[in-house]
């Protein structure tokens, strides 16, 4: 296979000024007609004309013309991915008319049926699967697009931009023209046909123009639509505020799909979504599944500028709008929500998979260097690493100072495919500032270490706090260059104030929390006027996604845990706490000691628990214990059972010894909840959360009265994150005619709801007693199940190979061989899935070395198995390499 490099990017040798295509859609094939207004790239060195290399993949060719001329086969040579002919003049015209096949493309790539209804997914490269063209995102065109289908089976005919022209022929087909005004690469290209309804709404923008807004699902989904139409009107209205961002055409269109590689799809105009991404109603989705569909809705639609408007220039460029994106994203859902949670649980995710992601055989920078097959780069470094990058920037420039960038951003590039130096340029540019040693972040990958150590000069009241940095190395990089490390900081006095920061050298005390740039290997600041030894608040809102290493003791953490001004760092105190009481625990499960669990965190969690003046939403996420597959990440060699077995041991102590005040907050919030109707806000989803996790805990005491509740709150809850807690607490339980019968009527109950059954497949697939391999293997069998489905593929065999860490690295290896197996089956319908679900045998290093001979002979198993796609090519090869 082909490795493609950032250092061989070159301009098109040719563009394409209008795309006019024409869709004739059958059940049996498809029937592609292009006509490309091309011509020479006048950035490009002028002589001889080049020839002209258009991608196709898997097209059947039925005829082409250059300017009217019909060409024979020896005009033009055709390959697996290419066809090549000789242009004779600088300004020209192709035709071509192709055939494909929708109705049996399982990669879901290209055009392709969902159920019923025809569907595109364009990005990255799946345009050429349609037909033949420059599927590459610098070439920008105009695109028309006419589609033509059976009437009765197919009533909405959709594509980008505005509809112009539609009618009925006496066949009984009928037709529809879009044309989209902008110009867009082909990435951004899609059709949708089906049997659909729609929700319809409209906004005004702030230039006062009127926007229909439409969200298209299938009949039987049209009551789920009301969430996903708040949140859109929601993300128009907030990208006008804090962006200045306008929309731009007269129309918005979602429509949602079942069978979909990822959450959802930017496309100009007309939005693609995972159905999981859009549907959401009290009954059937979870507190966590509304808040999901609001960023996802937020996400594709800031995409419009930050994506569409201004695109990349090339895919190494990825991040320029995937990590911007995510960055505007995850502000909308702070500005939505509680920004604290919001925080927590990004640096949460982060922390646990970009930072594995990062130490192991797939690092990459966060603009790679090269890559084989470009799905695979879809991933945690390009999105939430790359977010990070874009808020170290806010962090440094300050708020003011980055919207500043980014206006000029969208200014200067409006219309055009650029890069990530364009997008720090524009934020350099308007601040004056000099942004060469940061944009180190975006070149080297790995994860950067930050020892801090303290000095107090009780004489001279200075406080002195050293920075050491250094970044292990990682595939092609064995050294690195120090990075620009903003550390947001505050000092705490003995009575839990915040003191004033004065540096050496400045003339006044600026602020009692501050940025810090740590820009060498080494480096000291001096803070003076310091009346007392202070406690250090280091990192605050995790100002830059590092390792930090402070030697904090176990007494400091519960100081900062109750004082800390900065919710973030209290929140990330418990952490650090929890994480040195379980390591304590699971060194003594392996020397064989009996447990015995550090008290302080449990009077930690119970005055926490005590303060009803506390966001219930933070008390919850203070409850959680670091999970599992975080511990894995921080360990040198992970142990998975002491892991288990040291996490399950601490809950057991937390709810032995707190039972009282869960059980007296549990009871409370669900009575609120009982006499409170459904409704999706920040406050009720907080009060549901400390209700969870209390029940969680508190069905470990297997008290008869517990077991009761939760068999109220599943019977009786109106809504879904009640009820589906209560599932996973029972199916986790030892009450297994309870666990059985609660199974039973969910399934029964939510049999024709495929988004439900998702979640009944996961909290069975996540079960981590004994048996689980066999259980996921039963379920496999289920009617609802398919591995045609992506959602269905991430429910149970993803949920089981990502979250059930004991089961799926059961010691004989059967777990390994498991995934394996379905990898080897999935790459031949749907490499991207395939590549994807095999994401964890590449950790084989964190293993003990059985399990890392298991896992490596699985991975080479999976690499003789026959003919590989790329994606899965270039994940295998690259973890045993
Ligand atoms: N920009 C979109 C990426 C995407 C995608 C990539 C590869 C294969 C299938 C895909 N579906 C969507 C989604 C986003 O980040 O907004
Ligand atoms: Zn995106």
């Amino acid at each position: 296979p082909k490795v493609i490099h950032l250092k061989d990017y070159q301009a098109p040798e040719y563009l394409i000024d209008e795309t006019h295509l024409t869709f004739e859609l059958y059940e049996d094939r498809t029937l592609v007609h292009a006509q490309l207004v091309m011509r020479r790239n006048p950035e490009r060195p002028a002589g001889k004309l080049p020839p002209l290399d258009l991608h196709g993949q898997e097209l059947e060719l039925l005829s082409i013309a250059l300017n009217d001329r019909e060409l024979a086969a020896g005009d033009y040579q055709l390959s697996e991915d290419c066809l090549t002919l000789q242009p004779d003049s600088d300004s020209f015209v192709i035709d071509s008319s192709v055939v494909i096949h929708p109705e049996t493309n399982t990669a879901l790539e290209g055009l392709y049926k969902s159920g019923s209804m025809f569907c595109t997914q364009c990005e990255a490269e799946g345009f050429r699967k349609i037909t033949y063209y420059l599927d590459r995102p610098d070439v920008m065109s105009k695109f028309t697009t006419t589609v033509s289908a059976e009437q009765k089976a197919y009533p909405v005919l959709l594509s980008n931009g505005n509809p112009i022209a539609s009618g009925s022929e006496d066949n009984g087909r009928h037709w529809a023209t879009w044309e989209d005004p902008f110009k867009k690469p082909a990435y951004l290209f899609a059709l949708v046909a089906g049997d659909l309804w729609a929700i319809e709404d409209s906004f005004t923008t702030m230039s006062g123009r009127d926007v229909a807004l439409r969200i298209y699902v299938e009949p039987e989904n049209v009551d789920k639509c009301q969430h996903a139409m708040d949140s859109l009107k929601k993300s128009m209205k907030w990208d006008e505020e804090a962006y200045g961002r306008e929309y731009d055409l007269d129309i918005f269109m979602i429509v949602a799909v079942n069978d979909f590689n990822m959450g959802a799809m930017e496309n100009k105009g007309l939005n693609i979504f995972n159905s999981s991404a859009v549907l959401a109603r009290a009954e059937t989705a979870t507190d966590a599944a509304h808040q999901r569909v609001e960023a996802i809705v937020g996400h594709e639609y800031f995409h419009n500028w930050s994506g569409n408007r201004v695109t990349c220039r090339d895919w190494f460029q990825l991040s320029l709008k995937e990590g911007f994106t995510v960055f505007r994203d995850s502000q909308f859902s702070a500005d939505m929500n509680s920004a604290t949670v919001k925080r927590v649980e990004d640096v949460a995710y982060l922390r646990t998979h970009q930072f594995a992601e990062d130490a192991g055989p797939m690092a990459h920078s966060v603009r790679p260097e090269s890559f084989i097959e470009i799905s695979n780069f879809y991933t945690l470094t390009v999105y939430e690493k790359g977010a990070e990058v874009v808020r170290m920037i806010q962090t440094l420039l300050g708020e003011e100072g980055f919207r500043k960038g980014s206006d000029l951003y969208f200014e200067r590039h409006d219309g055009q495919a650029v890069t990530v130096d364009d997008f720090v340029k524009a934020m350099e540019d308007a601040n004056g500032a000099d942004l060469t040693q940061f944009k180190r972040w975006y070149s080297q990958s790995g994860t950067p270490r930050l020892t801090v150590s303290e000095q107090y000069d009780e004489a001279a009241k200075t406080y002195s706090l050293t920075f050491r940095q250094s970044c292990p190395p990682t595939p092609g990089q064995p050294t690195k260059e120090p990075f620009v490390i903003p550390v947001k900081l505050g000092l705490l006095a003995a009575d839990g104030s915040d003191m004033p920061l004065r540096l050496q050298g400045e003339p006044q005390a600026a602020g009692t929390s501050r940025v810090l740039a740590v820009t060498e290997a080494e480096q000291t600041f001096t803070f003076v006027d310091v009346a007392e030894r202070p406690q250090p608040s280091l990192l605050r809102g995790f100002s830059a996604p590092v390792k930090l290493d402070y030697p904090y003791s176990r007494d400091q953490l519960m100081f900062l845990m109750q004082h800390d001004s900065d919710g973030f760092n209290r929140w990330e105190a418990g952490q650090q706490l929890s994480v040195q009481v379980l390591q304590e625990l699971i060194g003594q499960h392996q020397r064989g000691e009996a447990l015995a669990m550090d008290e302080r965190l449990i009077s930690a969690l119970r005055t926490l628990l005590q303060n009803d003046e506390l966001d219930a939403a933070m008390v919850a996420e203070m409850l959680s214990l670091p999970g599992e597959a975080y511990l894995t990440e921080i360990s040198e060699v992970a142990d998975i059972d002491a892991i288990h077995a040291a996490r399950e041991f601490a809950r057991k102590r937390i709810a032995d010894a707190l039972f009282e005040p869960l059980w007296q907050r549990y009871q409370a919030n669900r009575e609120t909840s009982r006499n409170t109707a459904y409704v999706a806000s920040a406050e009720h989803f907080a009060r549901r959360a400390l209700q969870n996790i209390a029940l969680s805990y508190l069905m470990l005491s297997e008290k008869a009265e517990v077991v009761a509740a939760c068999l109220e709150q599943f019977e009786q809850a109106d809504n879904m994150t009640e009820r589906l807690t209560a599932l996973a607490v029972l199916v986790n339980s030892p009450f297994e005619a309870e666990r059985d019968k609660t199974l039973q009527t969910f399934a029964e109950h939510f049999k024709d709801n495929p988004l439900v059954m998702d979640q009944w497949f996961s909290v069975q697939a996540g079960n981590p007693l004994p048996g689980g391999l066999e259980r996921v293997q039963t379920l496999m069998q289920h009617p609802a199940f398919t591995l045609k489905n992506p959602n269905k593929v991430r429910a149970l065999i993803g949920a089981f190979a990502n979250q059930n860490l004991v089961n799926f690295h059961r010691a004989d290896g059967a777990g390994y061989r498991f995934l394996a197996d379905q990898v080897i089956t999935l790459n031949a319908l749907n490499p991207q899935i395939a590549s994807r679900l095999l994401a964890p045998l590449t950790r084989w290093r964190k293993y003990d070395s059985a399990r890392q001979a298991l896992m490596k002979g699985e991975l080479e198993r999976i690499l003789a198995s026959g003919e590989l796609s790329s994606d899965v090519y270039e994940v295998v090869s690259k973890s045993l390499a």
